[in-house]
């Protein structure tokens, strides 16, 4: 079946700032990879309620938990390794939008997981968008971390 995703140049929005490539290198690992990232998460979502809402999309090979890099916690995303490329593409076309733990999550391709990506990249250590968030989260630690330092 003719892929839905593969003539779109950009299959993405975000561009990662570690990947150790060029452009063309990253969209081609973009369009050839089985991990999708998951945001908007709660810091509350367990591993096995992701395993429960993304196996309908096809048989995962492995889920890692975002964690903040000080405490060790989940930090409200994750990455998920399926074995087919197929798969992956059902995942981003028809998990993403879907609620879960009461929160519309977002479903990303993602170049491939490397150790060390797990790690929020935040300065308080969680994800760089916890730091700038203005609204109140309870499902995300509350403020941004910045609007809680003040
Ligand atoms: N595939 O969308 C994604 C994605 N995101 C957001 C993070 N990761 C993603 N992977 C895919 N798609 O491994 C991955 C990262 C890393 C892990 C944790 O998750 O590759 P992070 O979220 O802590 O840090 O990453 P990252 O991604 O390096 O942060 P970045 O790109 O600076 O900023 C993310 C968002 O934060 C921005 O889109 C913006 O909404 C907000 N933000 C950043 N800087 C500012 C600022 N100065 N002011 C306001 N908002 C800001």
């Amino acid at each position: 079946m003719a892929s839905l995703f593969k003539d779109l140049t950009k299959l993405s929005a975000y561009r990662d700032r570690r990947f150790p490539g060029n452009q063309e290198e990253f969209e081609h690992a973009l369009q050839t990879s089985t991990t999708v990232y998951i945001g908007n998460m709660s810091f509350y979502t367990t591993e096995e309620q992701v395993y429960e809402l993304f196996t309908r999309a096809g048989e995962i090979k492995k889920i890692t938990m975002g964690l903040d890099k000080n405490s060790k916690t989940p930090c409200g995303f994750c990455f998920v390794l399926y074995y087919s490329r197929e798969d992956t593409e059902d995942a981003v076309k028809f998990i993403s939008g879907t609620i879960l733990d009461d929160r519309p999550i977002r479903v990303d391709f993602d170049w491939g997981f490397q150790e060390g990506r797990q790690w929020g990249r935040g300065r308080s250590g969680g994800q760089v968008r916890d730091e700038y968030r203005t609204d109140y989260d309870p499902g995300r630690g509350g403020y941004g971390k910045l609007v809680q330092q003040e």
